[in-house]
């Protein structure tokens, strides 16, 4: 569980909020994911959208709340709580009903969630080769040095190496690397293997884990709805999972998190059109 430590906490104003309160974006995966979560069990939460295209997140107060300068974020009665998984884990623990992760599978579910978060940087480099394929580097060298040196830079007392994963990530659109056809390709690779391993799963039974649906559940649906954005083959390579993803959506707790907001939806389409016209969809490079 990543709750932070006093040390790592420099915005401390937060320290006496009372309740629930979610730093988040509408369009983060990881926000939509712990959304869709507090929509089921029905939590009452206090809102504060992080504006992650104009770097809300980079700047120092956010990251005196979160190190990592990532969305989300929980603050639970002065505790601040960073990474989405172990915040669903938390919240399990204290709105136990209607439950999500079943009694006495509580340590195979963080595991479960583990490997789901090992993919979250190839998730990222699909969403900006085919979704949001931004025509700029998203984030100037101004911006990473602000990133580097704000924050306290430690979680739970120890120097945080995830920031550095995050610039590098960020990097390689300054020096013009971008993100190649290649490596693109390796990350459809990972989900495509993934997206085998559920299917299969799903072959006999409703949700991941057997009839009852899970985190693990909403943890992949979040996942499934961004492939899908980017153009990945699900109902034609994954037929199960398809189903199993348009019957989650039909749930107004799901649909809700992520509709899209109709100028994004237009702009979306657009890339989508543009990189057809290339020859350059995630299906064509993929060679899926
Ligand atoms: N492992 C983290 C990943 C969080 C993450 O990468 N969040 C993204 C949005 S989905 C973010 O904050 N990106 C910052 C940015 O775009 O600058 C978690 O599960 O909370």
């Amino acid at each position: 569980m990543v709750q932070l430590a006093d040390a790592d906490i420099i915005t401390r104003e937060v320290l006496s909020w009372e309740g629930i309160h979610i730093f988040h974006h509408p369009l983060s995966s990881c926000s939509q994911k712990l959304r869709i979560f507090l929509n089921l069990k029905s939590i009452e939460w206090q809102s504060h959208v992080v504006d992650l295209q104009n770097k809300q997140n980079l700047s120092p107060w956010y990251l005196g709340i979160n190190p990592r300068g990532l969305v989300p974020t929980l603050v639970h009665d002065g505790a601040v709580h960073i990474e989405s998984n172990d915040i669903l884990v938390y919240l399990e623990q204290i709105f136990p009903a209607p439950r999500l992760i079943p009694v006495g599978m509580e340590n195979q579910m963080t595991e479960l969630l583990r490997h789901e978060d090992d993919l979250h940087l190839d998730l990222r480099t699909l969403s900006f080769k085919f979704v949001f394929a931004p025509h700029g580097p998203p984030k100037s060298e101004e911006d990473l040095k602000r990133y580097a040196t704000a924050g306290s830079g430690t979680v739970q007392g120890r120097r945080d190496a995830a920031k550095d994963e995050q610039i590098a990530f960020w990097q390689q659109f300054i020096t013009g690397v971008g993100i190649s056809d290649d490596v693109a390709r390796q990350s459809v690779q990972k989900f495509h293997t993934e997206f085998a391993e559920l299917e299969r799963r799903l072959a006999d039974r409703p949700y991941l884990l057997g009839t009852n649906l899970t985190v693990l559940d909403i943890a992949w649906f979040i996942y499934a709805n961004r492939l899908l954005l980017a153009g990945y083959p699900m109902m034609r390579l994954h037929p199960h999972l398809a189903l199993w993803f348009q019957r989650m959506h039909q749930r107004p707790e799901f649909a809700k998190e992520v509709a899209l907001p109709p100028p994004a939806e237009q702009h979306f389409a657009e890339i989508r059109r543009a990189h057809a016209m290339a020859g350059k969809t995630l299906e064509q490079i993929a060679g899926l």
